[in-house]
């Protein structure tokens, strides 16, 4: 009978040994059921806590649609949102306050790359965020900033908006004006919130960079986006280690013309190098006026955008802009983690990626609720932070990595014991494919069985959660390490090598969307037609992923991770090109190539196989140099973790370097390399091998 909804079949296609029979899916039927022909283990008989099953209540402006069509599932909704786009989007629009309605609810042909949502409708985002719950209660809390030292600093709706304001007219000050761009290279901190949306309360775009990247990556960001003005602080300290970001700085602009202004908040005591461009934060905003009228914008006016990795050398600045992306971000915010009115988010990801845009960012104010600023590290000063932050916070809403979450398990329950985790209903992930271990360790350990855990699947490019368990009802069940379901709106589909697969066949393959959604990308910055040769090409009318997923025949997904050159190393993007090209640079190297290797904590490390010029043998600080090149040029996560000189790289007889066996090496596999026949030299390998296992 339901063996044939067990996903065991399409993980084999892929090559999943363990992931399925070993485990019991969650939060099933009252009833135990069996899944699966030889293990026959029974369902833990737990249910989704009715209060998490999805109700078009959690729609607000859906619900009157939904009564008059009598739509009441999970199912019945999604069917609807595919069948009426149109009218399910215009509906949740609703939720959001506009200065002058829309006319057209979307205007799309992914073919031609081309994308419009809510057009004619007119809105300012910050005025979304702050100035509609200030109306209501200025002293809500806004923000819970937690330092580095552990601690904590409140910040109320109200203060934030006066922050905004004084951030705004210290912008417009230094004559930033519509469309322009901003770079904001801080901590994960109050002022870089206020900088965001400042940026937004006048139609300034805003390009984050993760405080962790390199002055060369902060500079190709800064010249790509011809940013005119950088917010920074003149250093940070994370994990107890200080960054000398106002330094970092100054490096990047020697080579950036456009930027006139350089902001430096002083968050330390340390003294620092003052140029002409430079204007002390505080100062500007003590002297600025703490009312800033918002500036009326369009829909698809630029909001921002943010850097990511692709399978090209240079990242790429995918573009978001108003309405779409702020109604897409809540909205999935507010499903998928039934959130509540009061209630405490706690995503602690950095604000430099995409998690913390949409879901510390964004989401969160836009929801008129509290949202945690975690400007820390998982193990510091111990590996307890993040459960001490839980109590002291008490956080409703977890949402982090599973490499976090790996980092943590390896030392023990003892780091939980002795903390008061009763505030927590939801447990999120996202960033990378979760493996058992981490996700039980999260459901019993930290959730004591008592918490949903969201494996939540999204991108960069998609804007906010597109595939994760709770859209769904109370009925259904989890399935550990399954992203399960598709968000309102959102049309998966899973094309195998042969053809685009029915809907719940059971199959493996790569992972399409096939057709728009308010919260995508509109396009590359100032390259429109990489947009379309990059995500629309392939499957032309359709949105192309990168990932590698499973369907099960029940129309369950699971996401395998990706299947181009991109790597996903501790949930950070990074080009295998971008590697390469830093380690290229140096003068001894001829060439490189950089595979991944599966890793306990990272879920993904780096091997770098390295081939040196004729007249140069390998001493003892080449390794060291190539290091510090890597994170010089990217930031220290990119740091390989075996670098291997090799005298030469595997190549087919065209020149292409075969990643393939270099990968079986980098696993130590060497006795299934499969078809070698179009390699170049079968004696090649051999010395491959041996530099290799001297590493391991
Ligand atoms: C939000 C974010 C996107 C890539 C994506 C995929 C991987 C993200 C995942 C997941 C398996 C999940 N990914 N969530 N893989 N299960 N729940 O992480 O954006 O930094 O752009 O990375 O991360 O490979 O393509 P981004």
């Amino acid at each position: 009978g339901k063996a044939a909804s067990t996903p065991a079949k399409a993980y084999a296609k892929v090559g999943i040994e363990r992931e399925y029979s070993t485990s019991t899916p969650c939060f099933a039927n009252d009833k135990p059921k069996h899944y699966g022909k030889k293990e026959g283990a029974p369902c833990r008989n737990v249910r989704v806590p009715e209060e998490y099953g999805f109700k078009p209540g959690m729609l607000p402006g859906f619900e009157n649609v939904a009564r008059e069509h009598g739509l009441k599932t999970y199912k019945d909704v999604y069917r609807f949102s595919l069948e009426h786009n149109d009218l399910f989007w215009e509906s949740c629009a609703k939720m959001l306050n506009w200065k002058e309605p829309f006319h057209t609810v979307q205007d799309c042909d992914l073919k031609k790359g081309k994308v419009g949502w809510f057009l004619g409708g007119k809105l300012n985002v910050s005025e979304n965020c702050l100035d509609r719950h200030v109306a209501e209660d200025p002293n809500k809390i806004a923000l819970l900033w937690e330092k580095d030292e552990p601690g904590t600093v409140q910040i109320s709706y109200g203060q934030l908006l006066e922050w905004t304001c004084k951030m705004a007219n210290t912008l417009k000050q230094a004559r930033v004006q519509k469309g322009d761009c901003v770079c904001v290279y801080l901590p994960t901190s109050p002022m870089a919130v206020a900088s965001m949306l400042a940026c937004a309360r006048i139609g300034a775009i805003h390009t984050v960079v993760f405080a962790g990247f390199s002055s060369e990556s902060l500079r190709d960001r800064i010249q790509n986006c011809k940013a005119k003005v950088v917010i920074t602080a003149n250093e940070m300290i994370r994990g107890g280690k200080s960054i000398p970001l106002k330094q970092l700085v100054d490096d990047a602009v020697k080579d950036c013309p456009t930027v006139k202004t350089v902001f430096v908040e002083q968050r330390t005591k340390k003294e620092g190098r003052y140029a002409k461009h430079d204007v002390a934060l505080t100062d500007a905003l003590d002297a600025a006026s703490a009312e800033c009228a918002p500036e009326v914008l369009d829909s698809e006016d630029p909001l921002f955008v943010l850097y990511t990795s692709g399978s090209t050398g240079k990242p790429k600045g995918v573009l978001h802009t108003q309405a779409g992306y702020l109604l897409y971000a809540a909205l999935t915010q507010k499903v998928v983690f039934n959130l509540k009115p009061g209630e405490v988010f706690g995503c602690l990801a950095d604000i430099g990626w995409i998690t913390g845009h949409s879901y510390v960012v964004y989401a969160p104010l836009a929801n008129g609720i509290t949202t945690v600023l975690f400007e820390s590290t998982p193990n510091y000063p111990s590996p307890s932070r993040y459960w001490s932050t839980v109590e002291r916070l008490k956080i409703n809403h977890l949402y982090i990595s599973p490499t976090a979450l790996r980092s943590l398990l390896r030392h023990g329950k003892s780091h939980v014991k002795n903390h008061d985790l009763s505030s927590l209903r939801t447990l999120g992930l996202v960033g990378e494919p979760v493996n058992h271990e981490a996700w039980e360790w999260y459901y019993d350990v930290i959730g004591q069985r008592r918490c949903p855990v969201v494996d939540t699947w999204w991108q960069t490019e998609t804007g906010g959660i597109s595939i994760a368990p709770l859209p769904g009802d109370s009925a259904d069940p989890i399935y550990p390490g399954m992203a399960m379901r598709p968000f309102f709106g959102i049309e998966p589909v899973v094309k195998n090598s042969e053809a685009f697969a029915d809907h719940g066949s059971d199959q493996a393959g790569v992972l399409y969307v096939a057709r728009p959604w308010p919260g995508m990308l509109r396009g590359i910055y100032g390259d429109e037609e990489r947009f379309v040769e990059t995500y629309l090409s392939e499957k032309p009318g359709c949105y192309t992923t990168g990932d590698g997923c499973v369907e099960t025949a029940d129309g369950y997904f699971k996401i395998t991770g990706r299947v181009d050159d991109v790597i996903n190393v501790s949930g950070h993007r990074l080009g295998t090109a971008e590697v390469e090209n830093a380690i290229d640079s140096h003068g001894k190297v001829a060439e490189s190539a950089v595979v991944s290797f599966p890793h306990l904590v990272k879920g993904e490390g780096l091997a770098a196989f390295v081939v040196l010029t004729d007249d140069y043998e390998a001493d003892e600080h080449l390794v060291k140099d190539l290091k510090g090149l890597i994170k010089h040029s990217i930031a220290s996560y990119a740091i390989p973790e075996e670098i291997v000189i090799v005298p030469h790289l595997p190549k087919t007889r065209s020149g292409k370097i075969m990643r393939r066996l270099l990968k079986l090496i980098a696993q130590n596999k060497n006795e299934d390399f499969g078809d070698t026949s179009t390699l170049q030299d079968p004696d090649i390998l051999k010395p491959i091998i041996d530099a290799w296992s001297k590493t391991t």
